[in-house]
């Protein structure tokens, strides 16, 4: 697009005039936000609608990811770059006077995600764009996304996400595109010849509403599709009579119930809670997904018998699993394909991703409630699973007990991983390590039926937003050393190798990095009041609050500094700031204790100048993809200590580490592909490995109780919880972690691995002192962080599992 800032200037003085019906001078940024964004939609809208048009003729395939999360981020400097704007658009604001940044941080910063998998998702988009490949993603618009996170005396509130207050600049609804989905009712079965058709009556009908947003690819003029669907009722849903009789609650009763299904997304990470409202949305997603593009698919004219060659599906986790029994709904009711054609295909088009092992985050739904709400979809499941047992026993020689384990209907629940893995042609892990372990170990029973679905896929992060966009002046500065082609082909990152030894470009990323950690430390004075010292290493750990993510053992690491510095004023400790940012899960108890124990912690440190002068602890709020972004380029230490097995990838730790921060970390997730990049020296590795923590299970002899009995630093620790050592909070506020630990035995063996993670800590400490072999590591880092691009990652689910 040839645009200069003149031409630019003009255009939008007059678009921002014509919006807000006042002089340029008088408009907000607000309205500055919003006319931009508008014009950069205009500017795209064109290339869009005939990109859509091509790919309906040439019925190229391509690839529908369904996810019930999507964790975008802001779109309107990220869309400038893409553009190649941003230089234009920052001249001519400067040139008038606005405020550049200003202007981005009006955009609400769309939460429509928990975490990993739902940045997963939006990278995974952003890559399918930027490689030039055609996909799409399909989900829900929920009204409210994840809950913003406010801290009031040290303890997490929960205030609803309203991203939608202000006008969402990106998305085109669609309302000729709605969907009618259909909950309850009763089946009918007839004869028609040969077969039994079904068909369903008096249904609760809802109609999904289609909300697209452009995907823009990087410089490469790719535009595709992230469809949302959000939830309203049909027309005549309205109750007159109750209305006009004064009955205004029922009145308006089927419109509440059905708005009400895209109303909020649940905020639970990792852990499955069987809420018959969000069995809805899933039913919800899929059904309007599944028939939105089989209706394009049949506009386009093809046999519905050859869908596997034009359309590939994907499902993010299990919680889409019922695309499988609806489009098998679909090719038999609808299309009227005979059960095998139906399932053939069904297996050719679905491709599933695991990304846990935590049993609590499994999904599984009783039968009953899905004959409730989905009658036909409960009996298209049953059926399934008829089918693939009576094939199992005929082509395997297997026990009850094993047979039992592949069901996919138990004890009158539905598994649903088990009817993803049997009913899709491809299963992935997300790193090496959670792929051997899906195989070897959880899903072991399933790898030896179907050894040839299982494949690995390690996740990767898109480089343009976790560099590119988030850190301005490293991206300059690799310019510089190494030209432009790596921000096309990430690998050629790696040629910063060859200024490992050069003394002044390690000295220039070392500046690089103070000034980010300034800007970090002028953010949190501003939010936290705390005036934290930049020349101190910042230790950063951003994430969801989780036990197993261990959290609790960064804090006893910090009480530990704490006791030792108390003890010995003398002690050589090298100044640190340790920064947390977490969400934890409303209703997880424990998880929001830590958040309390983080801030009385740092309330204590703050309150004595002995240890306030070597350490720190601060916790900023609202943790989300906009604060990362801020966090990420300042981090000196990333901290990713998982108990091994348990983190399926951790893309987080990717981030930082292109961001030349060096971890601190467990071999878990893809930490050990982190390891095998950079090289032992790179990265600081302790603790227990998977296979040990396997083995302690097996052997059932760890005790947390004789590790506090002998161990007197963590002895010490852990009777400082309840002993009044936080004098801000009653002695029994700490109680459910102690108990964690000592009446539940520690389940991810905190206690086991902090004598390892002190020690390394310690090392670690030393060696920042040394600047020079420091910033080499960084500088190692950042080299070798190109192959976790996730144009790498979405190169192999494109050729390999989606044949794109
Ligand atoms: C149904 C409740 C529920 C909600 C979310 C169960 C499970 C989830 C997600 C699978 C949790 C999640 O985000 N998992 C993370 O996925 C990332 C992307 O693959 C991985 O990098 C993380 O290790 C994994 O925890």
């Amino acid at each position: 697009m040839k645009l200069t800032a003149d031409s630019f200037k003009k255009q939008y003085l007059s678009r921002l005039k014509m919006m807000t019906g006042k002089e340029p001078d008088e408009s907000t940024a607000r309205e500055k936000y919003n006319t931009l964004g508008v014009m950069v939609r205009e500017y795209i809208t064109d290339d869009w609608i005939k990109q859509n048009r091509e790919l309906h003729a040439t019925g190229e395939k391509q690839v529908y990811y369904f996810s019930m999360e999507f964790l975008t981020g802001r779109l309107l400097e990220k869309n400038l770059i893409y553009l190649n704007l941003c230089d234009v658009v920052r001249e001519a604001f400067t040139e008038l006077g606005y405020d550049f940044s200003a202007v981005f941080e009006i955009e609400k910063d769309p939460g429509l995600g928990n975490g990993g998998l739902g940045r997963l998702a939006a990278c995974l988009l952003d890559s399918l764009a930027c490689t030039g490949y055609s996909g799409h993603g399909c989900g829900i618009r929920y009204n409210y996304g994840l809950f913003e996170q406010k801290i009031v005396n040290g303890y997490q509130v929960e205030y609803p996400d309203r991203w939608l207050e202000n006008r969402n600049v990106w998305e085109i609804k669609k309302p000729d595109h709605a969907i009618v989905v259909e909950f309850g009712g009763q089946i009918h079965t007839e004869k028609n010849g040969e077969r039994v058709v079904f068909s369903l009556s008096n249904t609760e009908k809802v109609l999904a509403v289609p909300y697209d947003t452009p995907v823009l690819g990087y410089r490469n003029d790719k535009i595709n599709t992230l469809r949302l669907f959000s939830a309203e009722a049909l027309m005549n849903d309205f109750d007159y009579d109750k209305f006009s009789s004064g009955d205004y609650n029922q009145a308006f009763a089927k419109k509440h119930t059905a708005e009400a299904i895209s109303q909020l997304l649940y905020p639970n990470d990792n852990y499955y809670e069987g809420k018959v409202l969000r069995l809805k949305q899933e039913y919800f997603l899929v059904s309007a997904g599944v028939q939105s593009l089989i209706r394009s698919y049949r506009h386009s004219n093809r046999n519905i018998k050859d869908l596997p060659n034009h359309v590939a599906i994907h499902i993010n986790d299990t919680h889409p699993a019922l695309i499988i029994p609806e489009l098998m709904r679909i090719l038999l009711d609808v299309e009227r394909l005979s059960w095998q054609e139906a399932w053939n295909l069904t297996k050719k088009t679905v491709s599933y991703t695991n990304h846990t092992i935590l049993s609590e985050a499994l999904e599984t739904w009783p039968m009953r409630m899905i004959f409730e709400l989905l009658p036909r979809i409960g009996m298209i499941i049953e059926e399934i699973d008829h089918r693939f047992i009576a094939e199992l026993k005929r082509r395997h020689q297997l026990s009850d007990e094993e047979i039992d384990k592949l069901r996919i209907v138990h004890n009158d629940t539905i598994r649903m991983a088990n009817l993803c893995i049997v009913a899709s042609n491809s299963v992935n892990g997300v790193a090496k390590l959670h792929t051997e372990i899906l195989k070897h170990k959880e899903l072991n029973h399933f790898y030896k039926i179907f050894p040839y679905k299982f494949n690995n896929k390690t996740n990767g992060i898109t480089h343009r937003r976790w560099l590119i966009h988030c850190n301005d002046a490293l991206t300059q500065k690799i310019d510089e050393a190494i030209g432009r082609r790596w921000r096309h082909e990430p690998v050629i990152m790696e040629r910063l190798m060859q200024f490992e030894n050069d003394g002044a470009y390690l000295e220039e990323l070392n500046r690089i990095k103070l000034q980010n950690k300034i800007v970090l430390a002028d953010y949190i004075k501003k939010k936290n009041n705390i005036i934290v010292d930049p020349y101190s290493i910042f230790d950063i750990q951003a994430k969801r609050m989780h036990e197993y993510k261990r959290q609790l053992m960064n804090v006893f690491h910090i009480m530990h500094l704490y006791n030792q510095i108390l003890d010995n004023p003398g002690l050589d400790v090298t100044p640190r700031t340790f920064i947390f940012a977490a969400k934890a899960a409303p209703g997880y108890h424990i998880a929001k204790v830590i958040i309390k124990l983080i801030h009385s912690l740092s309330k204590k440190i703050e309150q004595t100048p002995k240890v306030r002068a070597k350490i720190q602890t601060v916790f900023i709020e609202n943790y989300g993809v906009s604060l990362a972004e801020k966090m990420i380029p300042a981090a000196d230490v990333s901290e990713q200590i998982s108990t091994a097995s348990k983190e399926a990838s951790g893309t987080g730790n990717m981030k930082f580490m292109m961001n030349g921060a060096i971890t601190i970390g467990t071999l878990d997730g893809a930490n050990v592909e982190i390891r095998d990049a950079v090289g032992d020296d790179n990265i600081y590795i302790f603790g227990m490995s998977a296979d040990e923590v396997y083995q302690m299970y097996a052997k059932r002899n760890y005790s947390a109780q004789a590790i506090y009995a002998f161990h007197h630093d963590l002895h010490r620790i852990i009777d400082q919880l309840t002993n009044g050592f936080f004098d801000d909070v009653p002695h029994e506020e700490f109680q459910p972690l102690v108990d964690s630990i000592l009446k539940l035995n520690d389940e991810f063996f905190v206690l086991k691995d902090f004598d390892e993670y002190v020690k390394t800590q310690y090392r670690l400490s030393q060696d920042f002192t040394n600047a020079e072999k420091w910033n080499k590591m960084s500088l190692v880092n950042i080299a070798k962080s190109g192959i976790f691009s996730s144009d790498y990652t979405i190169k192999e689910y494109a050729r390999q599992i989606w044949k794109l």
